[in-house]
């Protein structure tokens, strides 16, 4: 076993490759792992030295025994003030479109409670493995956030309609067998065996033919992400979703979280 490289603090991340296996370990516990800016080039700077040095398999985990996997978006980083606070060029959606179009199989391995963008950031990988303690919430109506429209259709391209309606309207976190029913999660496995089921499918991944691999994922990719969309429609969208992040009840999200209190909507 190789001695994990433990990138800068400032990162929030830890990595470190086994056999062509890299794993990169969300470390910021203070914040619950939550999606700063950050951790998120910390998770790009990571694949991308993975992909330098070989490996051909990913795990994306959090630290063992972390209660929460990750809070989500970091809400103190959201713009306010009339700025699409899930705009292309945002962090998050970076990230995500950087683990899509990422030529290797990235497996994510959750133990603990993931929230929000981080739904979005496991379903983005390739293959969820999940233990018993795996809750999965998806959260912008807590927010009064208007979703958008390239992570809804991540959701499109894994689940049903009824449940993604039910996820987005409810933002109550799934538990770890409903998931494994609704098919959030590839396997549902105990506590005590999540690392090593996790690290032998990756390490089985990391012996067959990485060109093939690549260019079926790829493949996958661009089958699943694109859909064409009218120009007015998309226009439309765009026009509604500003009335959302422009209004009072987006601030009052907001504001609620960083007051730790309760959000009341009024609807405008
Ligand atoms: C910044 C945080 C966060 C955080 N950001 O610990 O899906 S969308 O559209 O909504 C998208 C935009 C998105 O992902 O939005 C974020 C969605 N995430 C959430 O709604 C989860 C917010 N966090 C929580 O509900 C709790 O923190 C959980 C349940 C995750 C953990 O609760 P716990 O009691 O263990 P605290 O709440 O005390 O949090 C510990 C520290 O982490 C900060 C939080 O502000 C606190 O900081 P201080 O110690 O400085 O007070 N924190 C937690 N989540 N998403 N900061
Ligand atoms: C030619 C064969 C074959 C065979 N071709 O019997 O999915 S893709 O993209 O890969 C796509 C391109 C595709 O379909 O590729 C082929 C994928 N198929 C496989 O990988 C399975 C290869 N075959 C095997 O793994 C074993 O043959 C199985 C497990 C199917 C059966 O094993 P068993 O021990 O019962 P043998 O392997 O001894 O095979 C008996 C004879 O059949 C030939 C094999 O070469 C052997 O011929 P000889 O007796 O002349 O040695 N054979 C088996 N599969 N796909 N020939």
């Amino acid at each position: 076993m190789s001695e994990p490289f433990v990138a800068p603090p400032e990162s929030f991340v830890e990595t470190t490759i086994v056999d062509k296996v890299g794993i990169i370990t969300l470390k910021n516990p203070a914040k619950r792992n939550a999606l700063s800016e950050g951790l998120l080039d910390g998770i790009t700077d990571a694949l991308h030295a993975f992909a330098a040095e070989g490996a051909r398999v990913v795990v994306l985990r959090a630290d063992a025994g972390t209660r929460v996997w990750s809070a989500g978006h970091d809400i103190s980083e959201l713009p306010r003030g009339g700025v699409d606070p899930l705009r292309y060029a945002d962090p998050l959606e970076r990230t995500l479109r950087e683990i899509r179009s990422f030529p290797m199989p990235v497996i994510a391995m959750v133990h603990g409670s993931v929230w929000g963008g981080a739904f979005d950031l496991v379903l983005s990988c390739d293959m969820i493995v999940a233990d018993s303690t795996a809750t999965f919430a998806i959260t912008p109506v807590n927010l009064g956030l208007p979703y958008n429209t390239t992570g809804l259709l991540h959701f499109l391209g894994r689940l049903p309609l009824n449940l993604i309606k039910e996820m987005f309207f409810t933002a109550s976190p799934i538990k770890a067998d409903v998931a494994m029913q609704w098919g959030v999660v590839n396997h549902l496995v105990p506590e005590d065996q999540l690392e090593t089921f996790t690290l032998d499918i990756a390490h089985h991944m990391a012996t067959k033919a990485p060109l093939a691999v690549a260019v079926i994922k790829e493949q996958l990719r661009v089958l699943t992400d694109f859909q064409p969309i009218a120009a007015q429609v998309f226009e439309r969208i765009q026009d509604m979703r500003r009335t959302v992040y422009e209004s009072a009840d987006y601030q009052e999200g907001i504001s609620a979280f960083e007051e730790k209190r309760k959000p009341v909507f009024r609807g405008h």
